[in-house]
C-alpha cells in the first residue's frame, strides 16, 4: 500500500485501502448522507453553489500534499488520510513504554480511547456550526475563501475521527459517529461537549481570535494524541496537524491585519492616544483596547479546554500510553513520570501559588503551559506592529486565573493581572476586561461584506501574500448570482 498517495477513485478518497475494507467502507458510505445533510443544515450559510479556490489533500507527503482548484463546497472530497505508518513504532511513554504500538484497540483502554476520540471529533463540526454565518460579512474574497477552507477541513477532521470510531469500535463506534452529527453548538438540549465550542463566533475578529487561540488548543491536543500508542490515532492526528497549521495562520495574520489597519488609521488621523476609544472608533477601525478584550475572552475560554490542572483522567491516559505530552519523544526523561513532580498554579489560602504536584496528575497543566508559551508568540508579532507604528500599547495574555470556568480558578474572580477580586468588583469592572454588548454592537456595525475582487473592508489590511501565491486581485470565490 502506498500511503503517500490518496485513492480518489472511490466515493470516499482515502489512503487506507478502504476499497478492500468492505465493512468499514459500507459504514462510512452509510454515514455519508447524514454528513451531507448536516453540512447543508449547519455548514456555511449560503455560498454552497459558489466556486471556492480550495486546497484538497492528494498526498500525505509533507513536501507537497495539497492541490488548489475551484470547488463547490458540497463537492469537496472529504476523505480519510493517515500519515504513513512508521516501521517498528513503539509506545513512547507510560507503563507500556517501549512496547510495540497497538494496531488494534487494546481492550483494557477501549473506553478511554473512545472518549478521547469522541471529544476530539465533537469539536470539529462544532466549530463549523459556530462559524456558519460569517460568510455573509466577510471583509474580502480572500478571507471568505480562508473561512471556507477552514470549514471544509474541520469537516474532514470529523471524517478522520469517524473513520477511527467505525473501523475500531464496532457498533458503539457507529452510534457515537451518529451522535457527532446530532449534537449542535450552543443547543440547550444537545450541546457540543466542551465549553468553548458552545460559544458564539459573532464576528470576524472573534473568528480570528478563535482560529488563533482555540485552534491552537487543537494543535496541542492533536500533538498529544499524535504521540498515542494506538497507532491509527497517532497517524490520523499527525496528518491533521498539517492542515491545522493553516487555521492558526489565518488567526495570526488576521489579528495582525486588524492591528495593522487600526495603527495606520490612527497615524493618518494624528491620534496619539490609542486608548481614546471614541476617536479611534470614529475612524471605522477596531480600537486596541477592544482587541485586548476579545483576546482576553478567547484565551480564557481556550484555557478551559485543557481540563483541570490536576486530573486523574490525564494521568490514566498517560499511564495507559493513550495520550502523551507535547513533543513527548523529544523530552529527555524516563517517559513514565512515576516519581516526577511538576509545578501547578493553585489557590492557597486565597493566593495564587505554584505548588509541586505529581507530574502524572499535572499533565493538563503542563500542556496548558506549553500552550501559553505558544500563544505568546503572537503577542510579540502584534506588539511589534503597534510599536513600529509609534504607539505605546501592548497586547498581553491575561493571567490564567482570569475568567475561568474549569479547574482551580473556576470559583474565584481575578483581574487580567491575576489579582483576586470580590463579586462586586468583578461585576462592576467586567466590561473593562471582556467585550460588552456595546463593543459587540460596534464591531457588528463594521461587518459589512466586501465581495469585489482585490478589495478589503476598511477595518482590516490586505494580506502580505496571496493564497497559493495568487496576485492581489485574484478571485478566490466566484460567488453565484
Ligand atoms: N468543557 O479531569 P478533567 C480542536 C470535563 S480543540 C466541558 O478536569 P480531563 C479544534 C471532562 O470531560 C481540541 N467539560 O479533565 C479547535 C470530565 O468529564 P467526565 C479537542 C470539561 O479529562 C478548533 C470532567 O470535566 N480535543 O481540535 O483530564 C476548531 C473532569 O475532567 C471541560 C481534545 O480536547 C470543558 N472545557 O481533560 C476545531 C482532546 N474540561 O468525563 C477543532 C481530547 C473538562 O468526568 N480531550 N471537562 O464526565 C481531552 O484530552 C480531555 O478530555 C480534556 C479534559 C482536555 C477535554
Amino acid at each position: 500500500m502506498n500511503y503517500m498517495h490518496v485513492d480518489y477513485s472511490t466515493k470516499i478518497p482515502n489512503n487506507v485501502n478502504l476499497g478492500e475494507d468492505r465493512q468499514v467502507l459500507k459504514a462510512l458510505e452509510g454515514w455519508h448522507p447524514g454528513y451531507i445533510d448536516w453540512w447543508n443544515d449547519m455548514g456555511p450559510d449560503g455560498f454552497q453553489q459558489s466556486l471556492v479556490y480550495l486546497r484538497t489533500a492528494y498526498s500525505v507527503d509533507p513536501r507537497g500534499w495539497a492541490k488548489f482548484d475551484y470547488v463547490k463546497m458540497p463537492d469537496y472530497r472529504w476523505g480519510i488520510l493517515l500519515a504513513p505508518q512508521e516501521e517498528n513504532r513503539v509506545i513512547p511513554f507510560g507503563e507500556n513504554h517501549g512496547k510495540p504500538a497497538w494496531q488494534e484497540v487494546p481492550g483494557e483502554h477501549r473506553a478511554m480511547l473512545r472518549r478521547l476520540i469522541v471529544i476530539q471529533g465533537d469539536t470539529e463540526p462544532a466549530s463549523v456550526e459556530q462559524q456558519r454565518y460569517l460568510g455573509k460579512t466577510a471583509p474580502s474574497l480572500y478571507d471568505l475563501r480562508n473561512l471556507f477552507q477552514v470549514n471544509v477541513e474541520e469537516g474532514r477532521h470529523l471524517w478522520a475521527m469517524v473513520y477511527l470510531l467505525q473501523k475500531y469500535f464496532g457498533r458503539d463506534g457507529r452510534e457515537e459517529a451518529d451522535e457527532l452529527l446530532r449534537r449542535r453548538s450552543g443547543d440547550a438540549d444537545s450541546p457540543r461537549m466542551l465549553g468553548a465550542f458552545n460559544e458564539a463566533t459573532p464576528d470576524w475578529l472573534s473568528f480570528f481570535m478563535f482560529t488563533y487561540f482555540t485552534d491552537r488548543d487543537g494543535k496541542m491536543q492533536l500533538h498529544s494524541l499524535a504521540q498515542s500508542g494506538f497507532d491509527p490515532l497517532s497517524r490520523t492526528c499527525r496528518f491533521m496537524l498539517t492542515e491545522e497549521a493553516h487555521h492558526m495562520f489565518v488567526g495570526e495574520t488576521g489579528i495582525s491585519r486588524v492591528v495593522q489597519r487600526t495603527c495606520e488609521a490612527m497615524r493618518e488621523a494624528g491620534i496619539t492616544d490609542p486608548t481614546d476609544i471614541a476617536k479611534v472608533r470614529a475612524l471605522g477601525v477596531i480600537d486596541l483596547p477592544t482587541i485586548q478584550k476579545k483576546l482576553n475572552l478567547h484565551y480564557s475560554l481556550s484555557l478551559d479546554l485543557f481540563g483541570s490542572e490536576v486530573s486523574t483522567n490525564a494521568a490514566n491516559a498517560f499511564n495507559a500510553g493513550i495520550k502523551g505530552r507535547y513533543h513527548e519523544t523529544q523530552i529527555k526523561d524516563d517517559h513514565r513520570l512515576q516519581n516526577a513532580t511538576y509545578p501547578v498554579l493553585k489557590l492557597v489560602n486565597g493566593e495564587i501559588k505554584r505548588v509541586d504536584e505529581p507530574a502524572l496528575t499535572a499533565l493538563n497543566m503542563r500542556l496548558r503551559d506549553d500552550y501559553t508559551q505558544d500563544c505568546a508568540k503572537g503577542m510579540l508579532r502584534w506588539n511589534k506592529i503597534i510599536s513600529t507604528a509609534g504607539y505605546d500599547f501592548k497586547l498581553t495574555l491575561p493571567n490564567v486565573a482570569f475568567h475561568r470556568d474549569i479547574g482551580e480558578f473556576k470559583d474565584v474572580h481575578a483581574t487580567p493581572d491575576g489579582v483576586l477580586t470580590d463579586d462586586a468588583t468583578w461585576n462592576k469592572r467586567r466590561g473593562e476586561w471582556l467585550p460588552s454588548s456595546g463593543d459587540g454592537d460596534f464591531i457588528a456595525s463594521l461587518m459589512t461584506p466586501v465581495t469585489e475582487t482585490g478589495k478589503y473592508a476598511a477595518w482590516i489590511s490586505p494580506p502580505k501574500v496571496g493564497i497559493d501565491n495568487k496576485p492581489g486581485d485574484f478571485e478566490y470565490v466566484k460567488i453565484e448570482t
